[in-house]
Order: C-alpha cells, then sequence, then structure tokens
C-alpha cells in the first residue's frame, strides 16, 4: 500500500515530479516530511500530517499563520516561509479519513540547532525572535484567534497537573513520588506569578509562544539567523511567553531530553541571548511588563516541565515519544533547570535591567 504521506503530496502542486519524501524534523507534535522535486535543488517543501487532536481548528491555526505570514512580508532580516495551497487552492487538504495535511516552502542552505554552539548564536537568534515580535507588535492581537485556549496560563497548567495527580495512572504515580512533590511545592510562587496575567500594564501582544531555539533557522555554516519558523501557536499571548522559552532552549547546557544531572542554566548564554533580543526588540516597555520578563524563564521551564509530567501521568496522550518514561525524564530536565534557575535569578533580573540602563 502506498505512504499515506505519498497519497497527500499529491493533492498539491509542486514544480516538478517528487522524488523523495522522507522524515524530517524532532516536533513533539505533528508528522513531518521533507518533500524533494527533481528540477532543481531548491525544489524542497515540508508537508505535515496535522495533529488535530491537539490543534482542535487547524483552520483557525492555518488564517493565523497566514495572517503573520502577510504582515512579515515586508524587507527585515527575516525571510518569511510561504504556504504552499492545494490544488484546489485551501490552506489544508482533508483526506477522506479526515486526516488534514498542508505544505510549506523548505528554506534551503539553512539549519537548526536543538542547542547552542556559542555565545554569538544566542545573540542571532535572540535578535531574529526579536525581529519578529517588533514587526508583529504592530498588529492588534485580537486579529488572531486563539487556538489553543490558556496554553501558556501557569494556574491552568498547574490545576491541570494537580487533576492528573488524582485521576491519573497510579501505577506510574508510584514511579515519582519526587517529581510530583517538587511540583507542587512551587505553588505559592505560581500564585504570586499569575499576577501578570490580565495585568492592565502587562499587554496581550501578538506572541508566536515556541520560541525554541531549533525554530529559528540559520544560513548553513554560518551564525546568521534569517528565518522564524513553527508559526502554529502564533495568538495572543505575553511577552514574557517568548522571552521566557527562549531562555529555558537557549540556556540549558543540555538538549531537552537530555540527561537531567549534567542542566545548568548558562549565564554566557543568557547574557547573550539579552543582548540580540533587547537590540531588535526595541519597543519602550513599562515597569511592569519589563518585570514580568523576569519571571519569564522561571516560568516558561516550569510550565514544560508539569506538561511533560502531566503527560506522562496521564498515560502519554499529548506528546510523542521514543519510550515509556520519556515524558517523564523530560520533565525531570525541566526540573533541574528550574531549581538552577531558581538559584539564578537575581543575576538574571540584573542582566535585564541593565538593558534598560536601570543598573550599572
Ligand atoms: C511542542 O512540537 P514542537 O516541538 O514544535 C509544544 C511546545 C513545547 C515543545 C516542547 C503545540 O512543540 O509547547 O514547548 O513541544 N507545542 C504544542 O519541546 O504543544
Ligand atoms: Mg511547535
Amino acid at each position: 500500500m502506498e505512504h499515506e504521506a505519498a497519497l497527500a503530496e499529491r493533492q498539491f502542486e509542486f514544480p516538478g515530479p517528487v522524488v523523495n519524501i522522507s522524515p524530517f524534523g524532532s516536533g513533539h507534535i505533528h508528522d513531518t516530511y521533507l518533500i524533494s522535486c527533481s528540477d532543481t535543488d531548491s525544489s524542497r517543501f515540508v508537508l505535515q500530517k496535522f495533529n488535530h487532536n491537539v490543534f482542535k481548528n487547524p483552520q483557525q491555526v492555518m488564517i493565523n499563520i497566514q495572517k503573520v505570514l502577510s504582515h512579515l512580508d515586508q524587507p527585515s532580516r527575516l525571510e518569511p516561509m510561504q504556504i504552499i495551497r492545494t490544488r484546489q487552492g485551501e490552506l489544508l487538504y482533508q483526506s477522506d479519513d479526515g486526516v488534514y495535511w498542508r505544505v510549506f516552502s523548505y528554506l534551503d542552505h539553512s539549519e537548526s540547532f536543538d542547542q547552542l554552539l556559542n555565545r554569538q548564536q544566542a545573540r542571532e537568534a535572540a535578535g531574529a525572535f526579536g525581529c519578529f515580535l517588533e514587526m508583529l507588535s504592530e498588529m492588534d492581537s485580537e486579529e488572531l484567534y486563539t487556538t489553543i485556549p490558556d496554553f501558556h496560563h501557569l494556574g491552568t497548567r498547574f490545576d491541570q497537573l494537580k487533576e492528573a495527580t488524582r485521576s491519573g495512572s497510579e501505577k506510574r504515580m508510584k514511579t515519582c513520588p519526587k517529581q510530583i512533590e517538587f511540583a507542587l511545592s512551587k505553588e505559592p510562587q505560581v500564585i504570586k506569578f499569575c499576577k501578570f496575567l490580565n495585568h492592565p500594564k502587562v499587554p496581550k501582544r501578538v506572541t508566536h509562544n515556541d520560541t525554541k531555539l531549533n525554530n529559528v533557522l540559520f544560513k548553513q555554516g554560518t551564525t546568521q539567523a534569517f528565518s522564524v519558523i513553527d508559526l502554529d501557536t502564533v495568538m495572543p499571548g505575553l511577552l514574557l511567553y517568548d522571552f521566557g522559552d527562549m531562555a529555558r532552549t537557549f540556556c540549558n547546557s543540555v538538549p531537552e531530553e537530555g540527561e537531567a544531572s549534567q542542566v545548568l542554566f548558562r549565564m554566557d548564554y543568557f547574557e547573550a541571548l539579552c543582548e540580540g533580543f533587547f537590540s531588535n526588540f526595541r519597543l519602550n516597555l513599562q515597569t511592569m511588563e519589563l518585570n514580568s520578563l523576569k519571571a519569564g524563564p522561571w516560568w516558561m521551564t516550569f510550565i514544560m516541565g508539569i506538561r511533560f509530567l502531566t503527560d506522562y501521568l496521564l498515560g502519554d496522550v499529548y506528546y510523542k515519544i521514543n519510550y515509556p518514561e520519556h515524558n517523564l525524564n523530560r520533565a525531570e530536565n525541566q526540573f533541574a533547570l528550574l531549581a538552577d534557575i531558581e538559584n539564578k535569578q537575581s543575576i538574571i533580573n540584573e542582566n535585564i535591567d541593565r538593558q534598560f540602563g536601570l543598573t550599572s
């Protein structure tokens, strides 16, 4: 039987016959393939089988992406990817079994990283996200759909973990009492930081909401970051989410999949991140929003840790896994990072203040 990706690919128009389809990338949500056409080297495309369980309304996701891409379509350091429509002119193809597929252009001569190699890369990648967010700051966030409600809501995610400790697998619960206790002990901090949600001085902006290092493309063999990809979660959000998720993924001394005992929050990378970000995102921030950024690294690291732990307790219903303890190991990695962020919180704050001339 022909592979479903080969069947889906025929619904889209490419510049030449498709000669190869192979699995691609390291995402946790969709199934992704790289498509190569025979005509030239630059004819490559990204085909995705859309995860309808995670994104309940695929059409709204695509409309958000389209709006953001058209906004980014102006001269800047960023090269936007393009949506390739179906032969019928649609943003998505739905196969007879109800599954959605979509295609994007592939940006050639590009590479991405799960882990930083040096400070220059941190500066560049944060600069790319800074530029992206500055350009989108002109958009009214209400123009976009909220495709996953409460996606980075600290209180909701914490409640979901609590619920999973009641309804989740008892067998799994017994394998991780320490991790559950660690997470639940953070309730006072969760309550404290929740003040930034719905605060009149912390505006809703158009945010990316998945500012992982590997969502920045670099020109192959250089340190030049030239594109921001994976726009699935562009929607109204707080700046602290994007700032925090950069810190979470740039400054971890090991990848998200790596050994927890080796994890450190790298301040040298955080300094470079701040330099790169604030020299490209040049809006004047009010004090309350600036302070909210200080909560970002803790907030996003904690959220990701408890999301992985919740999914482990619920039996791996959300993230793709390669082995049974995968989500638990990811949670442990994030909790180790969280502990080091707590140790370094005052230097994190000083670094942010320094960017705004608030300390020497
Ligand atoms: C998921 O699939 P990927 O890697 O783009 C998740 C993000 C998490 C990330 C953890 C829609 O993103 O929120 O940060 O895994 N995306 C969704 O690596 O849940
Ligand atoms: Mg993503």
